[in-house]
C-alpha cells in the first residue's frame, strides 16, 4: 500500500514540474500560422514572429508538434533562378530582437501530418531551448490566400 501511494505522489510532482516549465514565457510569438496544404501533402510551412525579450540571445535547439513526425527550420534561397530550402541546425534569436519566420524567408517546415489540417485548425508547436526550457505556442492553419491580405504590398491574383 505505501509503496504504490508514494508512486503516484511522484508521478504527481513529476507532472508539476512538467506543466509549469511547459508554461513559462520566454519568448512571445506573434502572428503563428500554418499555411493549408492539399490532401495528401507530407510536408507544410509554418510561419511567425519570434520575439526574444531577454537580455540573452536564446537558440533554438528543437522544435516538436504533437501533430507532425518531424519539424525542422529551413532557409530558402533562389540560386539561379532556382528556389532551394537548406535547414537551419540551431536558429538563435537575439536578445530583444525577433526572428522571423516568413514566405520566402527562414520557416518552419513540418514533416508527416498525423492528420489532414484544414483553414481554422490548430497546431500546438513546442519550442525547446536550453535544457528544461520549453514554450508550447499555438499556430492556426490558414489558406495562403487569407496571409496576403494582411501583407499590403504583396502581390494580387
Ligand atoms: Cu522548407
Amino acid at each position: 500500500m505505501f509503496h504504490s501511494s508514494g508512486k503516484i505522489t511522484a508521478s504527481i510532482i513529476c507532472f508539476t514540474l512538467l506543466y509549469s516549465t511547459a508554461h513559462a514565457v520566454t519568448v512571445q510569438v506573434e502572428d503563428a500560422w500554418v499555411r493549408e496544404a492539399p490532401p495528401g501533402s507530407t510536408t507544410l510551412a509554418a510561419y511567425m514572429r519570434i520575439h526574444n525579450p531577454a537580455t540573452r540571445d536564446l537558440t533554438i535547439l528543437e522544435i516538436t508538434s504533437p501533430s507532425f513526425k518531424k519539424i525542422e527550420i529551413h532557409q530558402t534561397t533562389i540560386v539561379n533562378n532556382m528556389m532551394r530550402m537548406e535547414k537551419v541546425e540551431r536558429a538563435t534569436i537575439p536578445a530583444h530582437s525577433e526572428l522571423v519566420l516568413e514566405p520566402g524567408g527562414k520557416h518552419l517546415m513540418l514533416f508527416s501530418p498525423e492528420s489532414r489540417l484544414k483553414a481554422g485548425d490548430h497546431v500546438t508547436i513546442i519550442l525547446s531551448f536550453k535544457k528544461d526550457q520549453h514554450q508550447e505556442i499555438q499556430a492556426e492553419v490558414k489558406k495562403a490566400d487569407s496571409m496576403n491580405q494582411h501583407q499590403s504590398n504583396n502581390h494580387h491574383h
